[in-house]
């Protein structure tokens, strides 16, 4: 089990290949581990899973929040050479807005959505992250992708009650004396574990996008993790904040800029829209701290997150007998045009958490995408919502529906049932994992039931 933590702490906080992340989805294990194969309690952890994703962000600072504003970036352009772009940052225009809960939506790289703060000549200048975890994760990495150039001095605090009071956890600063009052790149030492570094490890590659802190790097004791409480408690936290203090150091030259040449405020208008704070994914990589009696967390009925009591315990959730499932019918083995054509909504959902209630688990789903949908319907509008799944199904696998994945979501408009708000699952329903292939195939879908070449409906229908 350690194994992959001390690979980790081997790594290079500068590696940005995303299939590193990838490898550690929010699966949910196939058995319980906290019981052994004959439902006897045995010690086990938790799952280790991005702590960050879907959970709000409080930014100081976000772009266009006070009116629009116009922001330039270099990219390179399709015939290889790098050139200045510029937009606008509108907040109440959704595909020009750049808000926090940028940060720790779902990733797509070839569509990254990036948080952004307003462009400002102010030196230093200083912008604040802040990331509530629920409840306390022992955190393996902190991992923050940039959408525009990496900051040059930048602090990372934890709290272990909950914002109370903050921790440093790591400086990175090319001028880590003077900014942080830190000797940068510091050895740790078994006597020094528990203190923050200062390293200008970022800024020896510039054309990086990722900055990644690995908690237990450097740390001697990480090869005795267990054995640690020392280090146990450095990688224990409940919240997360990140404090921007410099995006250059060349801030400096621009100000002396303005007052030995004389630059006028036009001028320095047109620098400005170089100076802001981007980032893409805030990824915070841990385990949910149970004390090795639970193996996940899940949001309780007040909305917290806490260590899972009732679903760890083997006897409440069914493991249905393969003979008692039958035929499932909400994975289809092909689509086609009829059953597209017979369900109300098609959308596209990426599942957030989950929690048990009377004979259903519940699911936290975000609407992504939606292909049709009857105005007004639960699946009419992109957002949060819930997915109702019963038991029986679930034991069948029929639909087998992971935290942190994506599908494709088809069903009918039930009545509605006033105690499960939101989407439920029945037997009209078809619930596919999601792949990229399947836009095609739903986009050919939707343009022949809009042109009205829906296959007929039989009198007596299936
Ligand atoms: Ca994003």
């Amino acid at each position: 089990m350690w194994a992959l933590l001390i690979a980790l702490t081997l790594w290079s906080p500068l590696r940005t290949e995303g299939a590193y992340f990838s490898q550690f989805s929010m699966k949910e294990p196939d058995h319980d581990p906290c019981y052994d194969m004959a439902g006897r309690p045995v010690r086990c952890v938790p799952d280790f899973i991005n702590a960050a994703f879907g959970k709000p962000v409080i930014a100081s600072n976000t772009c266009g929040t006070s009116g629009p504003s116009k922001y330039c970036s270099i990219r390179e352009d399709a015939d290889g050479i790098l050139r200045e772009h510029c937009d606008t940052c509108d907040g109440s225009v959704r595909d020009k807005a750049h808000p926090a809960s940028l940060l720790t939506d779902l990733n797509n790289s070839q569509n990254m959505t990036c948080w952004m703060s307003e462009p400002s000549t102010d030196y230093p200048h200083n912008v604040t992250l802040t990331l509530s975890l629920g409840k306390k994760f022992e955190l393996t990495y902190i991992s923050m992708q940039f959408c525009h150039r990496l900051p040059d001095s930048m602090a990372i605090y934890k709290s272990t009650d909950g914002g109370k009071t903050w921790t440093p956890f790591q400086f990175y600063s090319t001028e880590c004396r003077n900014i942080y009052g830190r000797e940068p790149n510091v050895q740790i030492s078994k006597h020094n574990e528990q203190e923050a570094l200062c390293t200008d490890a970022h800024a020896l590659a510039p054309l990086a996008n990722r900055i990644a802190f690995a908690t237990l790097e450097g740390r001697p004791s990480s090869f005795e993790f267990e054995k640690s409480p020392v280090l146990q408690d450095w990688v224990t936290a409940s919240d997360i904040r990140i404090v921007f203090n410099r995006l250059s150091p060349d801030q400096a030259e621009l100000y002396g800029l303005t007052n030995d040449v004389g630059t006028n405020f036009t001028d320095l208008d047109v620098i400005k829209q170089r100076y802001y704070y981007s980032m893409g994914e805030l990824a915070v990589g841990g385990r949910c701290k149970c004390n090795g009696h639970s193996s996940r967390c899940v949001l309780d009925k007040m909305g917290k997150y806490t260590c899972d009591s009732i679903l760890t315990n083997v006897n409440t959730f069914p493991i249905a007998a393969k003979d008692q499932c039958g035929k499932c019918r909400v994975i289809p083995k092909r689509m086609n045009q009829k059953k597209f054509c017979r369900r109300d909504y098609a959308i596209a959902v990426s599942v957030l958490g989950r929690e048990q209630t009377n004979g259903w688990i519940k699911f936290r789903i975000l609407i992504e995408d939606v292909f049709k949908a009857k105005s007004g319907s639960f699946a009419s509008r992109r957002g949060e919502q819930a997915l109702w799944v019963s038991y029986s199904s679930l034991a069948c696998k029929c639909p087998k529906v992971r935290v942190g994945r994506k599908y494709f979501l088809q069903g009918r408009d039930a009545s509605n049932d006033l105690s499960r708000p939101g989407i439920s699952l029945d037997n009209h329903s078809i619930m596919l994992e999601w792949n990229e292939d399947l836009i095609e195939k739903i986009d050919r879908f939707a343009r022949r039931e809009h042109r009205g070449q829906c296959p007929m409906r039989r009198k007596m229908a299936p």
